[in-house]
C-alpha cells in the first residue's frame, strides 16, 4: 500500500519504515499526525462517536475513556530488554535472544505483528522527548493502531509535523511500534469501546538497535511509548554509552524569599507522589518560598561545558495518578484538570463530571464506576467497590500547570543542586539523610526499597528494593548502571566540578495507630528548605552512621503544630531495625553480583562498621 506521506515529508528512512510497517501490519488507512489542535479535537471527536470516549459537561475540552478490566496498568512481567547478551539485561530485566523475539513478533509464520492492524487506522506519530532542537533532546516516532495514544501522545510529548521538519532529510529517530493486538475480520465493525488483546502483551525492548516494540495493550506506559519505553529503558542506554542519565525523577525549582533559586531532581517509585512534589505550594508561614514544576516523571541529565548537571524534561506533559488528589494535597494539578485532560479510568458522575476516591467534597450521591457499573456510597460500602480504579489517570499538557516554571521549556535545561531518593517505607528510613559523599549519594540510591502500588500489576504494599525507583525502566543491567553513576560523578568530581547533594527521604512513616506521621504534601518543602540551607552551606544537623539529618531545631516549623517526640519518631534510624535492613541490602547485591561496584560494598562495609561501632 502506498504511505501516503504528507509533501513536507522528505527523511527517506522514515518513508521507508512506514512502507515495511504497513506491509507488516497491514491496516485500513494510514494517517501522519501533524499535531495540530485540529487534528486532535478531531481525533477525539472520533473516540467519542466510537463510544470510546465520553465528553464531560463539567470541564471544557475533557474527556473520559475507560479501559478494559485487564489494561489497566504497566506489565512488568510482559516487559522485556533484548539484548544480545542476558547479562547485558541484568537479573532483573526479563530477557529474550533479540532473534527469537524476532521470530515470535515479526518474522515467524504466527508473528503477532503480521497483519496486527487489519481493519484499523495506523498512526504516525513524530514526537520530540524535550524541547525542540535542544542537545539534550531525541526524536521518536510511534506507528500506532489507536487513536487514544495518538492524542495522549498530543498532551504528553512535542507532538506533530514540527519534528518532521527537524529530522529534515536524513535525521535520525527511535521507532517505536505498537499495536492494541486487536485486528478485525474482512468488514467487521470494531464494537469494542477499548480495543486490547486480553491475554497477549509483550512490553519489547531492544537497545543495541534502539527499537520499541509494544502489542496487545493500550495503556499508559505500555502503549506511550515515549514514555518509560523510550525515555527511561532506551534512553539509559543511550545515556550509558554517551554519558549522560535518562532517570525516573520529577524536577522542580526552588526560590527563597531572597530570590536564590536552586534545583533538584528527585526520584520516587510510580505512584509515591512525584505529581504532589513536583507542584508543591510551600506554606504561607514559612514566608515567600516557591516551588515551580520543571517535570514530574522523568528527567534527562547531561553535563554541561561548566562541569554542572543540565535536566531537561523529555516530556511535555502529566500522566498522573488521579486518586487521592484534591486541593490539599495537590492544588496546582486540580487547577491543571480543571480543562483540556484525558481522563483514564476514573467514575463519571451524574451531571457529567469526573470523581475519585480522595476528591474533595462529599462523594457524589451516584456515579457510573471505572467499569460501567452503577457506584453509590451505600455500594462502596456494601462491596467495597471503589469508583476509580486505583491506578486511574488524567493526562493533561504541561502549559495548564500554574506552577509550571518559566524554564521548563528551555533548550539548554537547567542546573541541578541537589537529587533526592524516595521511597515509601513505613518503618526504618529517615524522614531525611543527606549522603557524606557522591559514593554514598549513589549506595542510599541503589538500595532505596519501597512498598509497592497499583501502578504496575501484582502484589501491593510488599517492600521491594527498587533501586533509584528505576528498577522497572532500566534498560540494561543494573549494576552496570550503578557503575555509571559513579562513573559520572568522578568524571565530574576529577574535572573540579561541584557536583549536586544527595538525599534520601521518606515521608511515608508510620505510627503505632497505624497513620502517616508526616503531614507531607505542601509541608514537604520544610525539608526542601533544609536542603536548600545545606546547599548553601549554612543549614545544620546532626551527623549519623547513615549521613546527615536535621535536628528538630535545625527545620523550620512556622505555622505547623508537630512535636519534637513526633519528630523523633520519623527521623530516628534505629540500629536493630537498621542491621535488618543491610541484610536486605545483602539479597540485592547477592542478585547484582555480576559486575556489581567494588566501591558499594566497601560503601556497605562501612556503614556496617559504623553501625555496629
Ligand atoms: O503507566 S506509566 O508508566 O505511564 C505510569 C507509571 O507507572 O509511572
Ligand atoms: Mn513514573
Amino acid at each position: 500500500m502506498t504511505v501516503n506521506a504528507p509533501d513536507y515529508v522528505k527523511n527517506s528512512k522514515l518513508i521507508a519504515w512506514v512502507a515495511e510497517m504497513a506491509a507488516l501490519t497491514q491496516p485500513a488507512a494510514i494517517h501522519w499526525c501533524d499535531g495540530t489542535q485540529e487534528e486532535y479535537d478531531r481525533l477525539c471527536q472520533q473516540l467519542v462517536d466510537a463510544g470510546s470516549f465520553k465528553k464531560l459537561a463539567k470541564r471544557p475540552g475533557s474527556y473520559l475513556a475507560v479501559t478494559d478490566p485487564s489494561d489497566v496498568a504497566r506489565v512488568e512481567d510482559r516487559t522485556y530488554i533484548c539484548s544480545q547478551k542476558k547479562e547485558d539485561a541484568g537479573p532483573t530485566n526479563n530477557w529474550m535472544a533479540p532473534a527469537e523475539m524476532r521470530t515470535l513478533l515479526q518474522t515467524g509464520e504466527k508473528a503477532l505483528f503480521k497483519g496486527c492492524m487489519k481493519g484499523r487506522t495506523m498512526y504516525v506519530v513524530p514526537f520530540s522527548m524535550g524541547p525542540l532542537g535542544s542537545p539534550i533532546a531525541h526524536i521518536g516516532v510511534e506507528l500506532s493502531d489507536s487513536a487514544y495514544v495518538a492524542v495522549n501522545m498530543k498532551l504528553m510529548t512535542r507532538m506533530g509535523r514540527a519534528v518532521i521538519d527537524l529530522l529534515g532529510n536524513d535525521g535520525d529517530f527511535v521507532p517505536c511500534m505498537h499495536t492494541v493486538g486487536a485486528p478485525l475480520a474482512e468488514g467487521e465493525k470494531d464494537t469494542t469501546t477499548w480495543p486490547c488483546n486480553p491475554t497477549t502483551k509483550y512490553i519489547v525492548h531492544y537497545p543495541e538497535t534502539q527499537e520499541i516494540w509494544s502489542y496487545g495493550s493500550g495503556y499508559g506506559g505500555n502503549a506511550l511509548l515515549g514514555k518509560k519505553c523510550f525515555a527511561l529503558r532506551i534512553a539509559s542506554t543511550m545515556g550509558r554509552q554517551q554519558g549522560w542519565l535518562a532517570e525516573h525523577m520529577l524536577i522542580l525549582g526552588v526560590t527563597s524569599p531572597a530570590g536564590k533559586k536552586y534545583h533538584v531532581a528527585a526520584a520516587f517509585p510510580s505512584a509515591c507522589g512525584k505529581t504532589n512534589f513536583a507542584m508543591l505550594i510551600p506554606p504561607a508561614a514559612m514566608g515567600g518560598w516557591k516551588v515551580t514544576t520543571i517535570g514530574d516523571d522523568i528527567a534527562w541529565i547531561k553535563p554541561g561545558k561548566d562541569g554542572r548537571l543540565y535536566a531537561i524534561n523529555p516530556e511535555a506533559g502529566y500522566f498522573g495518578v488521579a486518586p487521592g488528589t484534591n486541593f490539599l494535597t495537590n492544588p496546582n494539578c486540580m487547577k491543571s484538570v480543571e480543562k483540556d485532560t484525558i481522563f483514564t479510568n476514573v467514575a463519571l458522575t451524574d451531571d457529567g463530571d469526573v470523581w475519585w476516591e480522595g476528591m474533595d467534597g462529599d462523594a457524589p450521591a451516584h456515579a457510573i464506576d471505572w467499569q460501567g457499573n452503577d457506584w453509590t456510597p451505600a455500594i462502596a460500602k456494601e462491596k467495597g467497590t471503589k469508583a476509580a480504579h486505583p491506578n486511574s489517570r488524567f493526562t493533561v499538557g504541561a502549559t495548564n500547570n500554574p506552577a509550571l516554571d518559566a524554564a521548563w521549556d528551555d533548550a539548554t535545561g537547567v542546573p541541578i543542586d541537589a537529587f533526592i531518593f524516595g521511597g515509601r517505607r513505613s518503618t526504618t528510613v529517615p524522614l531525611v539523610t543527606e549522603a557524606r559523599s557522591w559514593t554514598e549519594g549513589v549506595y542510599m540510591a541503589a538500595t532505596m526499597g519501597s512498598e509497592t502500588t497499583a501502578a504496575a500489576f501484582g502484589a501491593q504494599g510488599v517492600v521491594r528494593r527498587d533501586p533509584f525507583a528505576m528498577l522497572p525502566f532500566c534498560g540494561y543491567n543494573m549494576a552496570d548502571y550503578f557503575q555509571h553513576w559513579l562513573d559520572v560523578g568522578n568524571k565530574l568530581q576529577g574535572e573540579g566540578a561541584k557536583l549536586p547533594k544527595i538525599f534520601c527521604v521518606n515521608w511515608f512513616r508510620k505510627g503505632a495507630d497505624g497513620k502517616f506521621v508526616w503531614p507531607g504534601y505542601g509541608d514537604n518543602a520544610r525539608v526542601l528548605k533544609w536542603m536548600v540551607e545545606r546547599v548553601e552551606g549554612t543549614g545544620q544537623g546532626e551527623g549519623h552512621f547513615f549521613g546527615v539529618s536535621p535536628r528538630y531545631e535545625d527545620l523550620d516549623w512556622s505555622g505547623l503544630d508537630f512535636s519534637k517526640e513526633q519528630y523523633a519518631s520519623i527521623i530516628n534510624a534505629d540500629p536493630d531495625a537498621w542491621k535488618a535492613e543491610l541484610k536486605l541490602h545483602d539479597e540485592l547485591f547477592t542478585q547484582l553480583a555480576y559486575h556489581l561496584p567494588a566501591e558499594l560494598t566497601a560503601t556497605k562495609q562501612k556503614l556496617e562498621a559504623e553501625l555496629s561501632a
